[in-house]
């Protein structure tokens, strides 16, 4: 083994290029989804078999628990690591349903995207049961947290009498001229992605709170990926069926086990000694099947070398 690592690492690094990443959760992942999540308990918030999967879909039943403030206790937020050199434009977009008629309407369960560097430090970009109002309706929404300081976006779109077709919500940076970071969504009748129309817009501007902290996250290796909150703690498992996740943004490879961006030694070296572990969360398990052994030590081998 010490001679394949000394002939490795004489191999020079391979830059490859960031192309957009997309999962249809076609009977699983296709993409190098993980389950852990910085500042919460547990860190592996796979949890109570709430996560299954059908021909072209994942669906995900709300689980007690929540980012909210110091209440850093989610359950199965699957997300992406995403790695240096940002594009200029990048955008995140994920479709979803569920049957709203089983959601109390004094409860503001939601799901949608979350931008993270851990439970302590997000923002989302949501649907959520309109609790406020107490009707049979739903709107479009944001919240964000720094250091567990929780503040309600201001994003909001109208609200909308829901049915049980496909809902969808984006968020994209544009560049050029006039530089912001917009929240889109989409329903049934708006035949495609629009700006969240409620009161203040969807558009942040880099003079505010809100694009900086996403810009800060996301240039500090954020984790991107779905959400779902029962925002009840009452036991609700509401099954949210999501249809794809999207971003052009960099996502690191699950071989890249230590985060570093290069797929190297170290991570080979990290494998080894967790060789024979087990568990649901490891990240050395890289090929994701519960058990670190020769199978995660090739897929580290086949693509030793690459990184951005
Ligand atoms: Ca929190
Ligand atoms: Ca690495
Ligand atoms: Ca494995």
């Amino acid at each position: 083994m010490m001679r394949i690592l000394a002939l490795l690492t004489t191999l020079s690094l391979i830059s490859t290029a960031y192309v957009q990443v997309r999962d249809d959760f076609n009977g699983g992942f296709s993409q190098q989804w993980r389950w852990t999540l910085p500042q919460n308990d547990p860190f592996c918030t796979l949890f109570d078999n709430a996560v299954s999967f059908t021909s072209n879909s994942m669906i995900i039943q709300t689980r007690d628990g929540a980012m909210f403030q110091a209440f850093n206790s989610h359950k199965n937020v699957p997300t992406l690591r995403v790695g240096p050199n940002l594009p200029e434009e990048w955008y995140i977009e994920t479709v979803f349903r569920t049957d709203w008629s089983t959601v109390p309407f004094y409860y503001y369960t939601q799901a949608g995207i979350v931008i993270t560097t851990g439970a302590r430090n997000y923002f989302q970009v949501l649907i959520t049961r309109n609790a406020t109002d107490q009707t049979d309706t739903i709107n479009g929404s944001t919240n964000s947290e720094i250091e567990d300081g929780f503040a309600w976006g201001e994003r909001v779109t109208n609200p909308w009498t829901p049915d049980t077709d496909w809902v969808g919500v984006r968020i994209e940076r544009v560049g050029g001229e006039d530089p912001h970071i917009v929240v889109k969504f989409r329903n049934s009748a708006t035949g495609g992605w629009v700006e969240y129309d409620g009161f203040n817009g969807g558009r942040y501007y880099p003079d505010s709170g809100f694009y900086q902290h996403i810009m800060n996250m996301l240039s500090q290796g954020a984790r991107i990926g779905v959400y779902t909150d029962n925002a009840c703690g009452c036991g609700l498992a509401q099954p949210f069926e999501f249809d794809y996740f999207e971003t052009n943004l960099p996502v690191l490879p699950v071989d890249d086990v230590n985060s570093d961006n290069l797929v190297d030694d170290a991570d080979l070296l990290a494998v080894l000694f967790a060789f024979g572990s087990s568990g649901d969360c490891l990240d050395e398990d890289v090929n994701g099947d519960g058990t670190v052994d020769d199978a995660d030590l090739l897929a580290v081998l086949f693509n030793f070398g690459s990184g951005g």
